[in-house]
Parts: C-alpha cells; sequence; structure tokens
C-alpha cells in the first residue's frame, strides 16, 4: 500500500511552539527607517543595567583569549592548554592563524617568522627583567638526581681508534649509540688551526653590527640564514639565541646570499672546515654502516653522500637563566651531528635516564649525536636523543654545529639487517627525508614528537 504524508514539518513546528511563547513586536530596523529618532520609546529602555566598562581589572582581563589555530592543528600542548584555560575562565575566544596553517602545510619549507636579535637585546638594554616572549613555561630542574657518577658523562671515542679498526672501539660506538645516543670524539685529526680560524670567524661574524648581520637575515619561509629557526607565532615563546645557518656541501645547494662573503676569512674557515668536516663523516658513516649489518659502503651505497649544513648559534649571558632556554628540548631530524663547543662554557644538556645531563666542554673534541635519520634506520636501536641548551648570566656561549643528512629526494627507512619479525619487528614507515624535514619545519620544536610522525603503531 503506497502512504503520502504530508506536513510532517508543520506539526514537528507546532510541537515546537508548545515550548512557549514568542508575541509579535515591530521591527526595529522599521522603527529607525522611519522615525526620525528624538527619543528612545519606552518599551526598548532598560533598567539598571551594569556599566559596559569594567573598572579596577588588570589589562589581561580586558580582552579575551587569542587561539593560534595552526598551532592547535599542529597539537601545540601549550596552546591546548591555552584552550583549555579559555574555555574555563572565559567562555570565549579569537582565533587566529587558521587560514595561515594551510599555507603553511603547502609552502614548502613553512614559516619562521622573523624576530628580534638576542644579542642586540641584551646589548642595548639595561636588562631589568626578561621579555614576556622568552619566559619559558614548566621547564624541569637542570640538576639530574640520584644518578650514580658514570651516568654523569657522556662516552667518550677515540676516533683514532676507530679509523684503524680497532673492534673494541667499535663496540664501545656500539654502546654510546644505544645507551646515550651522544659521545665526546677525541682524536679525530683536524687540525687545532682549522678549529680555532673557524671559531674567530664565528666570533667575528656575530660582532659585526646588527645593520651587517640582517643583510643576511633569513626569510620567512627559507631555512638558511641569520635568525631563529621554527617560529609559527608571534606568541610563541622563543629562544634565548641567535644563529646563522649555511648550507655547505653538495655546493651547488649553497646560497651565497646568506653567506657574509665581505668578511675576512669567513669563507675560507667555512671551506676549510667543511671539507675537513665531511672526511670524519665518511669514516663514521662507515662505522655506523658495519653495526647496522652492511658493509663499510652500505649506507653510502644505500643514500649517496651525506649532505652538510652548519649552524653557528651565539647565545648571549641572561639576567634570570632560569628563567630562558637557548635552545628548546629537541632531536635533530639529522642522520648525525657534531658540536664545536666553547671550551669553557657549558651549556648543552642531554636527556639520560629522565634527567637533565649537562655535557661538559672537552678540548679539541666534537660532541657527536645520534639524529632521527639514524634512529629510523636502526630501527629504533640507536637513539636520537632530546637535548636543550641553558644559558648562564657570566659569559656568551658559542656553538658550531654541523649537520649531516641524506639528500631530500632520498627514501628513508628502517634497514632490512635491523629488522626481525620475532623480536624487532618494523618500527617506522619509509618516507622521503624531504617529506620528513618538510613536517619538521611545520612545527614548533617539541622534544622528539617529530618521530611520532613516521612511528608505526605497535600490534
Ligand atoms: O649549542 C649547542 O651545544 C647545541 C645546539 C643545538 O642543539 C642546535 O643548534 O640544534
Amino acid at each position: 500500500m503506497d502512504l503520502k504524508v504530508e506536513n510532517g514539518g508543520a506539526y514537528k513546528e507546532e510541537k515546537l511552539r508548545s515550548w512557549g511563547k514568542s508575541l509579535p513586536v515591530p521591527s526595529v530596523q522599521e522603527i529607525v527607517r522611519n522615525g526620525n529618532l528624538q527619543s528612545i520609546p519606552e518599551r526598548y529602555m532598560h533598567e539598571n543595567e551594569e556599566s559596559p566598562i569594567p573598572v579596577n581589572l588588570p589589562d589581561s582581563e580586558l580582552e579575551i583569549p587569542v587561539i593560534d589555530f595552526s598551532l592547535l592543528a599542529k597539537g601545540d600542548k601549550d596552546e591546548l592548554k591555552k584552550l583549555d584555560f579559555a574555555l574555563k575562565e572565559w567562555g570565549f575566544f579569537h582565533v587566529e592563524n587558521a587560514g595561515a596553517y594551510k599555507e603553511e602545510k603547502l609552502g614548502f619549507w613553512g614559516k619562521s617568522l622573523p624576530v628580534p636579535s638576542v644579542q642586540e637585546i641584551v646589548r642595548n638594554g639595561n636588562l631589568q627583567s626578561i621579555p614576556e616572549r622568552y619566559i619559558q613555561e614548566n621547564e624541569e630542574s637542570p640538576i639530574p638526581v640520584n644518578l650514580p657518577d658514570s651516568e654523569l658523562e657522556i662516552p667518550v671515542i677515540d676516533f683514532s681508534l676507530l679509523a684503524k679498526g680497532d673492534k673494541d672501539e667499535l663496540k664501545k660506538l656500539d654502546f654510546a649509540l644505544k645507551e646515550w645516543g651522544f659521545f665526546h670524539m677525541i682524536n679525530h685529526g683536524i687540525r687545532e688551526e682549522v678549529l680555532h680560524k673557524m671559531k674567530e670567524a664565528v666570533s667575528s661574524f656575530f660582532e659585526l653590527p646588527l645593520e651587517e648581520k640582517k643583510k643576511y637575515a633569513k626569510q620567512e619561509n627559507e631555512t638558511q640564514g641569520y635568525g631563529q629557526s621554527f617560529v609559527f607565532s608571534e606568541h610563541q615563546k622563543l629562544e634565548w639565541a641567535d644563529m646563522l645557518y649555511l648550507i655547505t656541501s653538495p655546493p651547488e645547494n649553497r646560497n651565497s646570499k646568506f653567506w657574509p662573503l665581505s668578511l675576512p676569512g669567513f669563507k675560507e674557515a667555512m671551506d676549510e672546515y667543511s671539507i675537513e668536516m665531511q672526511k670524519i663523516v665518511e669514516e663514521l658513516n662507515a662505522n655506523f654502516s658495519v653495526l647496522m649489518g652492511l658493509d663499510r659502503n652500505g649506507l653510502k651505497r644505500l643514500q649517496g653522500e651525506l649532505n652538510q649544513g652548519i649552524k653557528m648559534n651565539y647565545y648571549p649571558v641572561c639576567p634570570r637563566p632560569d628563567l630562558v632556554l637557548g635552545a628548546k628540548p629537541h632531536s635533530d631530524a639529522t642522520t648525525f651531528t657534531l658540536v664545536q663547543q666553547d671550551d669553557d662554557v657549558t651549556g648543552l644538556e642531554i636527556r639520560h635516564k629522565d634527567a637533565w645531563i649537562p655535557v661538559k666542554p672537552m678540548q679539541n673534541s666534537f660532541v657527536v649525536n645520534v639524529g632521527d635519520a639514524t634512529e629510523i634506520q636502526s630501527n629504533g636501536m640507536y637513539k636520537s636523543i632530546e637535548h636543550r641548551v641553558m644559558t648562564n648570566k657570566e659569559k656568551p656561549r658559542k656553538s658550531i654545529v654541523t649537520f649531516l643528512f641524506p639528500d631530500y629526494e632520498q627514501e628513508i627507512g628502517p634497514l632490512e639487517s635491523m629488522i626481525n619479525d620475532s623480536h624487532r619487528p618494523r618500527m617506522y614507515r619509509n618516507i622521503k627525508f624531504g617529506e620528513y624535514i618538510r613536517e619538521l619545519f611545520a612545527r614548533k620544536m617539541e622534544g622528539k614528537a617529530l618521530l611520532d610522525f613516521v612511528k608505526l603503531q605497535s600490534k
């Protein structure tokens, strides 16, 4: 039997009316349009309304909170906390950067906004208090607790022994990569003069007047240049540091517009340093290769020459080092990283057994750390460890950081030799390195969160 139903909607409407009455009233738009409105009709005048202007409230209570959508969309924990606060305390908030988020995802590297030079803030300012934008929240204490002495110093690896094929040193390297992800490398063979010239070049760059340094400033969507990376929002906490980042190898990837070529000795020092570093890199890569079950040339055959970028950091003194960070906790996206620290200023700290361990400088050595690409290739056996940089009241600190990483077109993933279905199943999916880096630059630096992007769910 066919049945047609009509006026079902009207029935619903009638039901709804039973919720209460609302009498017809004149159109206010019409009253205004028609009337030569000398006075407000009595019916519209409210009695005893509170003054719209709040009194005795601090500035922070006069504006509803602002939530940065691009940070929320990236899973930023601080922004989520701000949203929680806005919902609890206000019930209202502004949203910003909703469209910019898409733009950031689409632009290749994502943006990093220009920020003031911290060196200049310190140089000019009679710094009475730390600007709000630099005050970090909820940072953990730098003092490690309840750890035996052997857990307070990163391992030391003798490069000259590795280069001779010493098996015991290779075992020590294996231990350092598994248990620490960090080690000092001594006897690396780079002449002191080369290291010294490089340090001088970096010092003379940061001593240049601000206007001169700004000629090499990084633009919003570029990774290289002078400034700060990973700045996505005007509201984000900034680091107490300035940097100059330059891609050095392969040479065709260099971008001379960021190189202070008129600074005497700078290019020569960089060229020499970069070539010498590449020699160490070859040997380290060969050793990583053997440890991951390949022959000495295995990794090179798989992924070609590693690319090289050099980041020069300047951490000015800070009257309240307890409030700021020279670098927020992060792991490196690299294959591995080599750091030349200042000889006499400690600042770098690594996360080890749930404590932050300071890495004390060791003369003429490099600090080497495993990056995310190696953690992925080793199927989680070798750890890319979180690290951060603290500042101090007495002395500025400089560091020269050499990043080694696969070509952006290279696909990286766990090596077959590191996967074992019964006791070491595949932990990461394969990904083009360029795609991984693109994700890195679309996020605020946040510990090791980026690795989750390629981690497979455990079954
Ligand atoms: O300054 C340091 O010792 C390390 C710096 C660092 O981790 C970085 O620039 O990514």
